[in-house]
């Protein structure tokens, strides 16, 4: 199994599970600071997620929660690009959430190690954005959009399915030219999944772990959470923590979280005694 993972100038041990700390650059409905007072509110939230422990920080500027409407390159560029600048200083690897190849070039160029791309770079230029710089990788599975992905998800066999993409996904990464050890797989909770699909990935992650990568596991805050304990987004922190230790114990190699503090808490346990 994978001892290391590349991201730029950064090689991360893999010998227990990164905190990847989730950063959202979207201003919400409710506010009218734009996206200067956006970018200051997420920068102040990331140094806090490396108080707390973050090993890694996924900064996004357009969100993928069903139902999410695409941003603009121009709008997705200005929520990232200031953050990304106002962090590389930290030397927290910092991965750029986005499907855009113009967005991938400019955040890397800025700083950014890792490409998380929730479209597993499959747009036209992704996969040549990401070939020519030494980021690292996380290839996720979808099933349809953001838009519409939750509205009949199906399968056969969601495992078998999953980790077939997500094979031929790693395999096309590695023939452009990306390393092995560059790679990151993602089995995308919540991405056009019901929430028995989401708990099934789960209960047979080892299947996903003897694929060979590295596993991305990102289950924070999710509607499958939410459903199983019938509590709303702001109350999903103890469940969260409950899946991303599951998710730690059966393999995975970065843990995708809101709430790096109590996560860290709960693996601390877990090195201690497993
Ligand atoms: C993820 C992920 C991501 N999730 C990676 N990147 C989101 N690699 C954004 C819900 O069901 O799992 N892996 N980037 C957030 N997207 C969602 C999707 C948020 C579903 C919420 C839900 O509630």
């Amino acid at each position: 199994m994978a001892t290391k993972l590349i991201a730029g100038r950064f090689q991360l041990a893999l010998d227990r599970p990164l905190l990847m700390g989730i950063v959202n650059v979207t201003p919400d409905s409710f506010s009218d600071g734009g996206e200067h007072a956006t970018a200051q509110q997420a920068i102040a939230h990331a140094r806090r997620l490396i108080d707390e422990g973050a090993d890694i920080l996924d900064i996004g500027g357009e969100s993928s929660r069903p139902g999410a409407q695409p941003v603009s390159l121009e709008d997705e560029l200005a929520r990232v690009i200031p953050v990304i600048e106002a962090l590389v200083g930290s030397n927290v690897p910092l991965s750029i959430d986005t499907a855009k190849p113009d967005v991938m070039r400019l955040a890397i160029a800025a700083g950014a190690s890792m490409v998380n791309d929730i479209e597993a770079l499959q747009r036209p230029g992704a996969m040549d954005a990401a070939a020519a710089s030494n980021a690292a990788v996380c290839l996720m599975h979808m099933q349809g959009g953001p838009r519409n992905m939750q509205a009949a998800p199906s399968y056969g066999d969601v495992v078998s399915e999953v980790g077939a993409f997500l094979v031929s996904r790693a395999e096309a990464t590695l023939w452009a030219g990306i390393a092995r050890e560059r790679i990151v797989l993602d089995p995308g909770f919540g991405f056009g999944k019901t929430a028995e699909h989401n708990l099934t990935l789960l209960r047979e992650f080892d299947a996903l772990v003897s694929l060979g990568f590295p596993l991305l596991v990102g289950l924070s805050r999710k509607a499958t959470l939410g459903a199983i304990t019938r509590r709303p987004p702001g109350e999903r922190v103890h469940v969260s923590v409950a899946a991303a230790l599951i998710a730690a114990q059966r393999g995975a190699s970065i843990l995708r979280v809101h709430d790096v503090a109590a996560t860290r808490d709960a693996l601390v346990l877990w090195s201690q005694v497993c």
